[in-house]
């Protein structure tokens, strides 16, 4: 494993890789470890996202303030001295101190330059679409995830492709990049109910908990138990139709530190998943895997072989919570059942 050589660095990319550790509870360590140029072009990549997700998720700038600065966000990434001081976020700093940001951010290569502005472009208008209505359909659920998850996988696949470490198929198959983006974010939004629905965001899409309740935050209504569960277990099912594409992204990467990278958050999704099914945890308050079930998956998740077998532990554990009574039995049951086989 490279390490880091933070010597040789200049002081601005030091800053910057110190605001990684300081926002990413998950993410710093795999970046780290990436090869090459990969490593700085993937930690400004996470630091330009960490700001634009922050501004997004500031309940307290008004919707006429954030939604031109979201649409505008790829234009900061020229401009030297643009920043933001006005944020109540837990990671604004990232903000206030943009300009050591955007200045690491001009002297990445044009190829990791363009796939970085072109993603904060279209996820900026993704996200300010998504501000003025609520995620209705499934369809629409599917889309918000792209806009701030899938068109992650996509840019990642591109530079990891522009690296030559990775093959040209890898940045070009936009679905199978689109599938790792959704599966990491159904997961987020799937057990962050509580917190989510408590600072009056709504990220369950209508026409899942319609189903089962009048209102997405009566869920958490101690007497909803049952029709909470429901819903949550129709979530977690749909989720899971991701994994089959999951396996076949990572089959063909060839690099070490690339498959890494992509691997564990993509185990610890699903170990994630696996806590929340059926889990009245998720309405009452913060659902998180064991500390030494964490540590674990980091550390096997690192061949095919490994994340196949770690797999099939997950979706058997899953298979034996699905209740009888359930609605989504069935529909558990099958893609359960589609992921064995693959796996
Ligand atoms: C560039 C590594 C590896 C092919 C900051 C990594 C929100 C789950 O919903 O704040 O606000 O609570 O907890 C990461 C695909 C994205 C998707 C995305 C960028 C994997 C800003 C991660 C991370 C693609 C948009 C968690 C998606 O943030 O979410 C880099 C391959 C950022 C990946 C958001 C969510 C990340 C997330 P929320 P969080
Ligand atoms: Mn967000
Ligand atoms: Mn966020
Ligand atoms: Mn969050
Ligand atoms: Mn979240
Ligand atoms: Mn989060």
């Amino acid at each position: 494993m490279a390490k880091l050589d933070y010597e040789s660095m200049s002081e601005s990319l030091r800053t910057c890789y110190t605001y990684l550790n300081q926002t990413s509870r998950s993410f710093a360590a795999v970046i780290e470890s990436l090869d090459g140029d990969l490593r700085h072009a993937v930690c400004i990549f996470y630091l330009v996202l960490r700001s634009l997700d922050t501004v997004e998720d500031d309940m307290t700038i008004p919707l006429a303030t954030k939604v031109p600065m979201l649409n505008d966000f790829h234009t900061f990434l020229y401009q030297a001295d643009w920043c933001f001081t006005e944020s109540q976020e837990k990671d604004r700093q990232v903000l206030e101190d943009f300009p050591t940001i955007s200045l690491e951010f001009r002297k990445l290569g044009q190829q990791y330059r363009e796939v970085i502005s072109d993603i904060c472009h279209r996820m900026g208008m993704g996200m300010a679409e998504f501000l003025e209505k609520k995620v209705g359909s499934m369809k629409e659920w599917d889309l918000y995830c792209h806009y701030v998850a899938g068109l992650v996988g996509i840019g990642l696949s591109q530079l990891f492709s522009a690296s030559q470490l990775a093959d040209p198929e890898v940045g070009q198959d936009t679905e199978l990049a689109n599938s790792m983006g959704l599966f990491l974010q159904k997961t987020n939004i799937i057990r962050d109910y509580l917190e989510d629905t408590q600072q009056g965001r709504a990220f369950w899409p209508q026409e899942a908990w319609v189903q089962f309740s009048d209102r997405l935050e009566d869920l958490a209504q101690p007497e909803k138990l049952e029709s909470a569960l429901s819903c949550l277990n129709l979530l977690v099912t749909d989720a899971l139709r991701h994994v089959p594409d999951v396996l076949t992204y990572l089959a063909r990467l060839r690099n070490q530190s690339i498959f890494n990278f992509c691997a564990i958050p993509q185990v610890m999704a699903l170990a994630t998943l696996t806590v929340c099914y059926n889990n009245p945890m998720v309405f009452r308050g913060v659902v998180k895997i064991r500390k030494g079930q964490a540590v674990t998956l980091m550390m096997d998740a690192n061949n095919m072989e490994a994340v196949r077998a770690i797999i099939t532990q997950y979706s058997g554990e899953l298979r034996q919570k699905v209740s009888l009574t359930d609605p989504s039995r069935a529909e558990t049951l099958h893609i359960l059942g589609v992921i064995a086989e693959k796996s």
